[in-house]
């Protein structure tokens, strides 16, 4: 090889490389975030776009969120840096390419063609319901092995002490119609042990209650006032209020109690069950060793393995060690338990109701790319913009759809259709576009024919109903509220009419 072309390759790929780098820079600095959508974790405005939290407008477009590094810890900010550094170098020079920018115009966003929720892996349809179930199986194969990887097979002891079980005590006063229990849940395998805060408020009057259960942000002293809450003791995203050096302190508490409004919703009758998502899986690329993952070093061990679990695969299993819990502790119905999420953790939702049917009723708030929403509509965060901005969420079969939407031979449709057929919500917010909530509602409507094989009511509409008015009489819901992606105490309000539709 002649000297000057090596010279002018060297130089090409050492800026790719650069280019490579300040895009890691970002994109790193985007990782872990426990919740990007909390503007208050940086103290900005609000914006639509809830991958740039506290940006400006056109930052917001531009999906760009810069954080200096030092924030991080020592061990991490060494491991970030040196992954920057391989990945540049690989990313860089072999793909060197950039990924698209966001697409917000409806025109793209529907040419696309979706397969039928009915058709198996030769296009054939399933005619009756006695199908169903290996049908279903087919669509649990095809996320597992496409999207967010396999559960581990072999079994985990499950043991549960109960550390408090007392009266609730929200805004300074005492709820004696509400019970607070807090179970220590132990899972355990090979002399490994990883331990789950299990928070159970349930109504005191009541024998036995439906229970909404979901995993949270910031620990279970976020989510009320109760002083009595234990602080979480996981990793926390130094980012977010209250949080020093990855752990919580005393400052955090309540400051995600606006998504959980306790006291309206056992006013109507329902338990609640939540635990932190850090106590499952910590929620930064460490390549599938803490949390439950290291529970399982065999199971499917090379990280680089096409269809290992991710982050969301961990979460949603996690739910289901609770579930084990919940459905035999007294005062809590077995057959009223109903999972629900926010954003990613509404991506670990619909993914947990999918798996397992001792979930009645599954609820999807703001879940967007991975979720409820469309990834051949490409609208709003893309494929390649989540596998690359939370590259521990996805298995790595989902990285060849990266910018290639057009190649999937599925959709999220057919995640909404494997929850078939017990009742489903969808919510989105109208600010969401990043969501794409058009994108989250076509997903229940293309479900509804896997509702109708069982002799329900699926979702007609096709376009967005107007804000704050829920649509959907059968077993599939839906509603756009107003603002901004977040859980608020409007969409549980709808969740509680449509459950208590459902007969929960
Ligand atoms: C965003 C991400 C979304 C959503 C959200 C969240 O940054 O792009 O897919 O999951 O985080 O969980 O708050």
């Amino acid at each position: 090889m002649q000297w000057p072309f090596t010279i002018a390759i060297v130089l090409v790929a050492l800026v790719l490389v650069v280019l490579k780098l300040r895009r890691f820079w970002f994109e790193f600095s985007r990782l872990g975030s426990s919740d990007l959508s909390d503007q208050e974790a940086s103290g900005g405005t609000k914006s639509s776009c809830y991958g740039c939290s506290g940006s400006s407008a056109s930052e917001s477009d531009l999906g760009i969120r810069i954080k200096p590094l030092v924030q991080l810890g020592d061990k991490r900010k060494r491991s970030v840096v040196s992954m920057c550094f391989l990945q540049a170098a690989v990313g860089g020079v072999v793909y060197g390419q950039e990924i698209r920018p966001p697409n917000y115009d409806e025109a793209i966003a529907s040419n696309y063609k979706l397969g039928s929720v009915l058709a198996g892996p030769q296009g054939e349809l399933i005619e009756s319901k006695d199908q169903w179930p290996a049908h279903r199986k087919y669509l649990l194969d095809l996320f597992a092995d496409q999207e967010y990887g396999y559960g581990p097979q072999g079994s985990v002891e499950v043991r549960m002490e109960v550390i408090d079980d007392g009266q609730a005590v929200l805004a300074g006063e005492v709820q004696a119609g509400i019970r607070r229990r807090q179970l220590a849940v132990y899972l355990e395998r090979n002399g490994k042990q990883v331990r789950i805060d299990l928070l159970v408020w349930s109504p005191s009057d009541r024998p036995i209650a439906s229970c909404f259960m979901g995993l949270n942000f910031r620990g279970n002293q976020s989510t009320s006032d109760d002083p009595k809450v234990r602080l979480t003791s996981s990793w926390c995203d130094s980012r977010n209020p209250g949080v020093v050096e990855n752990r919580a302190t005393e400052a955090s508490r309540a400051n995600q109690s606006e998504r959980w409004p306790i006291a309206q919703i056992l006013e109507r009758g329902y338990a609640v069950a939540t635990a932190h998502y850090s106590d499952i899986d910590p929620d930064y690329d460490d390549g599938f060793e803490n949390g439950v993952h290291g529970l399982f070093p065999e199971h499917r061990s090379d990280a680089e393995h096409p269809n290992r679990w991710g982050s969301i695969a961990a979460w949603a299993w996690g739910l289901s060690r609770l579930a084990d819990v919940l459905e035999k502790l007294e005062g809590i119905d077995p057959k009223g338990l109903m999972v629900v999420g926010h954003s990613r953790l509404g991506k670990t939702a619909l993914w947990a109701g999918a798996n397992d049917e001792r979930f009645g009723l599954v609820v999807s708030n703001n879940s967007g790319c991975g979720g409820a929403s469309l990834s051949q509509r490409v609208y709003g965060e893309s494929v390649a913009r989540i596998n690359t901005s939370f590259p521990h969420w996805f298995n790595r079969n989902f990285r060849k759809y990266n910018d290639r939407e057009d190649q999937m031979h599925f959709d999220q449709h057919q995640l909404i259709a494997a929850i078939a057929p017990r009742p489903v919500y969808i919510a989105s917010a109208s600010n969401d576009k990043w969501a794409d909530p058009l994108g989250e509602l076509l997903s229940g409507h293309h479900a509804s024919s896997a509702y109708r094989l069982h002799g329900k009511q699926g979702l007609d509409a096709q376009e967005l109903p107007a804000v704050n008015t829920p649509i959907g009489d059968g077993s599939i819901g839906y509603h756009l509220r107003q603002g901004d992606h977040d859980l608020l105490l409007y969409d549980w309000q709808q969740f509680m009419v449509f459950a208590k539709r459902n007969g929960f």
